[in-house]
Parts: structure tokens; sequence; C-alpha cells
């Protein structure tokens, strides 16, 4: 009785667990370590090149407010470093912004001199190669082949049961 408890507890928390997981995208700090700075001629060029961003990806920009800002703007005011019109200002030092929507988002440090000496990013959503349901289709689990491409994984099967398998345990629990 008791290792039964104790494996389906498992499993609840896995299903749960899974169940907020599904839609997270993945959260990069610009930068790494180094945050969003002109100290140390970070080739942000660089550091975006090595992603692969996603749809729900969040970006965050860590700086000190007194020093510098992060601006969104269109693609050419991110070549002629020109903020002098964004799309959007961020000035809290810790800025997350999440990317909805496919192709670029260029962003550049609004403080004179900044984007020309490198603080400007560019941060490209490719189009996923193979086509995706929906918008917010989970990923399948890696390295679980499923035997024909319409049957559920496991655990997607699992939580379209949550609910008749929390009662199930409620009971479990009461009568034990
Ligand atoms: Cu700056």
């Amino acid at each position: 009785m008791r290792m039964r408890m104790a494996a389906e507890g498992v499993c609840l928390i896995v299903v749960v667990l899974g169940w907020f997981g599904v839609s997270k995208g993945e959260v990069y700090k610009v930068g790494d370590s180094a945050g969003w700075t002109t100290i140390g001629n970070i080739d942000y060029k660089l550091w975006s090149a090595t992603k692969t961003f996603q749809l729900g990806d969040v970006i965050v920009f860590e700086y000190n407010p007194q020093f510098h800002n992060v601006m969104q703007v269109v693609h050419s005011e991110y070549k002629a470093c020109n903020a002098s019109s964004p799309i959007s200002t961020h000035t809290t030092g810790n800025d997350s912004i999440a990317i909805n929507t496919h192709g670029h988002h260029f962003f550049v440090c609004g403080v004179p001199g900044h984007c020309q000496s490198g603080q400007k990013l560019d941060i490209n959503v490719l189009r996923s190669p193979s086509p995706t349901p929906s918008f917010s289709a989970p990923l399948p689990p890696p390295a679980v082949p499923s035997p024909s491409p319409s049957a559920a994984p496991p655990c997607l099967q699992l939580r379209r049961l949550l609910p008749n398998f929390l009662l199930f345990y409620l009971l479990i629990t009461l009568f034990a």
C-alpha cells in the first residue's frame, strides 16, 4: 500500500510539473554574466548567434539603470543607432521581454554613444522547419518515440485523466 501511494505520488508530481512546464519558453540573460553593458566590448551579435530563439522565450536585460536603458527599435534605426523613436523603452535595469512573434527583434541602448560602441542586439526567431499544429503546442517528451503520430505520449494522456486521478488519489489517502 505504502509503495503504491509513493509511486502514485511521484507520478502525480511528474504530471503536475509537466502541466505547468508546458508552454514555458527559455529565459536568456543578454550578455550572460556581463549583462547589458558597454564594458568589455561584448559582441552581442555573437551572443545572439549562439542561441536558437523560439516563440515564448524571454530575454532579460540586466544593467545599471543609471547608465543604460533598453529600447526596441525598427531595423533601420538599429542599423543607424537611432533611438529617437523607439517602439518601446525599458528602464528598470532588470527588464524581461517576452518574444512572441517570429522574425527580428532589434534592441539598442538609448544612451548617446552606447549603440555605436556595440550595445545593440538582434534577436531573430526563425520559423520552425516542421509545421506545428498550434501556437502553444507542447513539445513532445524527449527520446520517447510514440508508436504512431496520432498516439499521445503517456504523460499527455495522464494529463487528461488528471481530475479523475486526483479524486482517486484523495480516496486512497482518506481510506489508507
Ligand atoms: Cu548603454
